[in-house]
């Protein structure tokens, strides 16, 4: 008798693309921008979303989605800058999916909004694997963790469209080489953009806010909005 082989993996990402293709349709429909960040735990997410949104607004409206295994730490954060925001718990997984992102969606009115802002869970490997519905996947990697992460966590940082250096005001305490770790990232992405910035000093945010600016742009461009941004 012939052995069955199912392959799991695959149909669950199956269905997960289809649902991130819906979710994508949904804010197309508005010309709304939504980027997935993310990163290791603690590389910064939470402070580049903050360092975000006082920069954007009251010109470019933000709303925002938190993903985390358990509280609501960071969507308290947020919401303090007067931002709309949920967040997931996703009760012990190690990402955000599209399903999870579709119910956020649904408690959120999304009404004038440019910028969709998820904060993924903190984790280096899974968030890599499972679209959302978003234009673009933002990665952080802080200083402290090292720059030889690119060799052993490959797929985030072939997956993304921006990679940010964060952390850069501690360079001076660590031995984090920028040049290597350059060449490992465009020798798996050679088209990705990277910038060195600072949560802390707010060194490189200006490039990180016209790279974000500049895609909100052609966002509501191909979708025929009004640019208010
Ligand atoms: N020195 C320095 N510290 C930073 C910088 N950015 C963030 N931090 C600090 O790093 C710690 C973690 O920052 P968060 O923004 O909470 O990181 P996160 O990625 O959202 O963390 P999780 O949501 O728990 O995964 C906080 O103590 C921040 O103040 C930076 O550029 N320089
Ligand atoms: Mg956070």
């Amino acid at each position: 008798m012939a052995i069955k082989v199912i392959t799991i993996k695959e149909s669950i990402l199956g269905a997960n693309t289809e649902k991130a293709a819906k979710n994508q349709k949904r804010l197309d429909r508005d010309g709304i921008l939504a980027i997935n960040v993310m990163s290791s735990p603690g590389a910064g997410k939470t402070s580049l979303i903050l360092q975000t949104i006082n920069r954007l607004k009251p010109k470019t409206r933000v709303d925002v989605i938190e993903g985390d295994i358990a509280s609501s730490i960071d969507a308290e954060t947020v919401h303090k800058q007067g931002v709309p925001v949920v967040q997931i718990n996703t009760a012990g997984g190690c990402h955000l999916d599209a399903s999870m992102t579709e119910k956020a969606l649904d408690n959120l009115s999304l009404d004038g909004v440019d910028l969709l802002v998820i904060e993924n869970v903190g984790n280096l490997i899974c968030p890599a694997e499972f679209a959302l519905g978003e234009h673009r996947k933002v990665m952080l990697l802080s200083t402290p963790e090292g720059s030889d992460k690119p060799y052993k966590y490959p797929l985030m940082f072939t997956e993304a469209d921006v990679v940010l250096i964060n952390k850069v005001d501690l360079l001076p305490y660590l031995n984090f080489d920028i040049e290597a770790f350059n060449k490992a990232v465009t020798g798996l992405n050679p088209d990705v953009k990277i910038i060195n910035i600072s949560c802390k000093t707010s060194e490189g945010l200006e490039d990180w806010i016209s790279w974000l600016k500049n895609e909100i742009k052609q966002m509501k461009k191909r979708h025929g909005k009004n640019i208010n941004s």
